[in-house]
């Protein structure tokens, strides 16, 4: 035996997930975090690009973008001719709306054999761009084939200004405080979307309390996650915690289980990063000296409170 499998099928030995993000070269973000992180925990990432660029786009001018959406639907045609089996399915920026189609196209082909699918609606974030919120122009594009996908994942984890944005709301001013009635109705109504799990990152309670909140249908119970408040922005922490609570889910933990991991490594890699106040925010987390241990170590902080 030397490993091809003649049968037609390439089964996951650990778990697999194929990743469908932009690959930024400079400022930890999509599968730069994605990658490591996920590897950390024993999941092998098979990544297709959406877009590969020489930075991200916040607060970086001049960048360069290559759009890979003519490279996606023949990367998918070679994984099927192959059989490779995926346990998930794990999406974050897409870079054209027809890159909704061909993901859809992806996912129906993983979800018959039982793939997870999760599906970070990366969009924008007006704690840091303030209420013009958007990452860039082509996401008003891409916003409504979104939400149609949520009706596709069996997972949502978008912040707060891209749960405004799903569900038709305002978009939060930056530093604006949620309530927990108005959360629930948030996660609710993400939920009627389509998927069974929904995560709402960057969220305020109040001064000082930032979290996440997660709603599980199959328990109906909505919960507040303690995220370690900071007196600072971050970029590029929702991609880490996705992938997180994608590998965590793929080890069999629950949701809640899930959500309070991915927190705990957000949180320390946000101390991490506070160590280097030189640091500048569009650098990302410094997430790289917290994967070494993180994933071998106990986690016995209770960091969340059902709402
Ligand atoms: O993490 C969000 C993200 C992903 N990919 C690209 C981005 C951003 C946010 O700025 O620009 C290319």
């Amino acid at each position: 035996m030397n490993g091809n499998n003649d049968s037609g099928t390439i089964k996951s030995i650990i778990p697999r997930v194929a990743a469908v993000h932009d690959m930024s070269g400079f400022g930890r973000v999509s599968l730069t975090e994605c990658i490591p992180v996920m590897s950390a925990m024993g999941i092998e990432v098979c990544p297709l690009p959406t877009a590969v660029l020489s930075t991200h786009t916040y607060n970086f001018k001049g960048y360069s973008v290559c759009d890979m959406t003519d490279n996606m639907p023949k990367t998918i045609e070679h994984w099927k001719a192959l059989g490779i089996k995926f346990d998930a399915v794990y999406s974050g920026y897409l870079c054209s709306p027809r890159q909704i189609e061909i993901l859809k196209s992806l996912i129906e082909w993983a979800k018959a054999d039982g793939a997870l699918i999760v599906v970070d609606p990366v969009m924008g974030d007006s704690e840091l761009l303030g209420t013009a919120a958007l990452y860039t122009e082509h996401m008003a594009e891409i916003c409504s084939g979104m939400r149609s996908l949520a009706a596709y994942a069996d997972v949502i984890t978008p912040n707060l200004t891209e749960t405004c944005l799903l569900l038709g709301e305002k978009i939060p001013e930056p530093g604006h405080y949620t309530d927990n009635k108005t959360v629930r109705g948030y996660l609710k109504r993400l939920s009627e979307l389509g998927s069974n799990t929904v995560v709402i990152t960057g969220v305020m309670g109040s001064e000082n309390d930032m979290f996440a909140a997660l709603y599980d249908s199959t328990t109906c119970k909505y919960y507040k996650i303690d995220c370690g408040y900071v007196n600072r922005r971050f970029h590029g922490t929702g991609d880490i915690f996705t992938s997180v609570f994608t590998g965590a889910l793929l080890h069999g933990s629950t949701p809640l289980e899930a959500a309070c991991l991915s927190a705990e490594f957000v949180s320390d890699a946000i101390q991490s990063t506070m160590e280097h106040p030189e640091m500048a925010v569009r650098e990302g987390v410094l997430f790289e000296p917290v994967l070494a241990e993180f994933f071998s170590k106990e986690h016995p902080k209770k960091r969340y409170i059902e709402i």
